[in-house]
């Protein structure tokens, strides 16, 4: 397994030379191998300055996207679907681009939204939608992963299972779970059966402790996933993933950052120690 950090302990764009040298300097001297990429809002991200910076410090990208509100594969609007296969595509051109070969979130529907209408009719919807992006990423080598969330952040996906049996009905080898401790913790019974039956089809995984801190600080069962991890012959990322820079509070409703986070730092130095002393 290796390790990845979100960007968002830092800030939620790469726009700015130094800036971002800061960022991806201080990511691999703390010895990461991936710093992970947000892409929900595509202009916050400068194509050319992440390849330069990846190669510079040999750091791999990784990409997570939570869709917005009117990118909705699920809609009865054609429009809002239509906008979501596009929005999508950019998403996949931009990850291909800049080195990465995974692109999970909250793919599916927008993020935040609790009202999705769920009929047979918008499901057959997402799954033609998610049909059409998924071979655009495997022609250009991305592969996607749906996160299930918590329950106040969809209303679509929450479950394993749920992502399971939405895979299924796409049918495409090319869609893969992305497994957050945090929303696993709220929605699973038990985070270490999710893991043992979502088994090969784990794409990506987040590591965040139960209050969104720092893994090792609260009541996740992390001896038991890295464990469960290592039995389903997990070798991609994990990534920790949590938010310290102003701009990423709020859509993730972080009202205590020097709480769970004191430093960004510190916390990704903490996080990276204590789950390598756990392999
Ligand atoms: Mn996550």
């Amino acid at each position: 397994m290796k390790f990845g950090v979100y960007l968002g302990l830092w800030d939620n764009k790469i726009l700015e030379n130094s800036i971002a040298e800061y960022i991806f300097k201080t990511v691999s001297s703390i010895g990461y191998d991936d710093i992970e990429i947000p892409l929900n809002e595509p202009k916050n991200i400068d194509i050319q300055i992440v390849k330069k910076l990846s190669k510079k410090f040999n750091i791999n990208v990784t990409t997570s996207v939570a869709l917005p509100l009117k990118a909705n594969f699920m809609s009865e609007n054609e429009k809002e679907r239509e906008y979501a296969n596009e929005f999508m595509k950019n998403c996949i051109k931009i990850a291909n681009s800049i080195g990465s070969s995974v692109l999970g979130g909250v793919i599916y529907s927008p993020w935040g939204g609790t009202n999705i209408v769920k009929t047979t009719q918008t499901f057959d919807f997402l799954i033609e939608g998610l049909k059409d992006v998924s071979k655009y990423a495997k022609n250009l080598g991305v592969r996607l992963c749906i996160e299930p969330v918590n329950r106040f952040e969809s209303n679509v996906i929450n479950t394993a299972d749920e992502g399971l049996s939405l895979i299924e009905k796409i049918g495409s080898d090319n869609i893969f779970l992305l497994l957050d401790t945090f929303h696993m913790n709220i929605e699973e019974k038990n985070i270490v059966s999710t893991i043992k039956q979502v088994d090969k089809q784990i794409g990506h995984f987040h590591t965040c402790e139960n209050d969104r801190g720092v893994p090792g600080t609260g009541h996740i069962p992390w001896k038991d996933i890295i464990n469960a991890l290592k039995e389903v012959k997990y070798e991609n990322y994990l990534v920790f993933e949590a938010f310290k820079a102003p701009e990423t509070l709020k859509s993730a409703s972080i009202w205590r950052p020097n709480e769970l986070t004191h430093d960004a730092i510190d916390s990704s130095k903490e996080s990276l120690k204590f789950l390598k002393s756990l392999m």
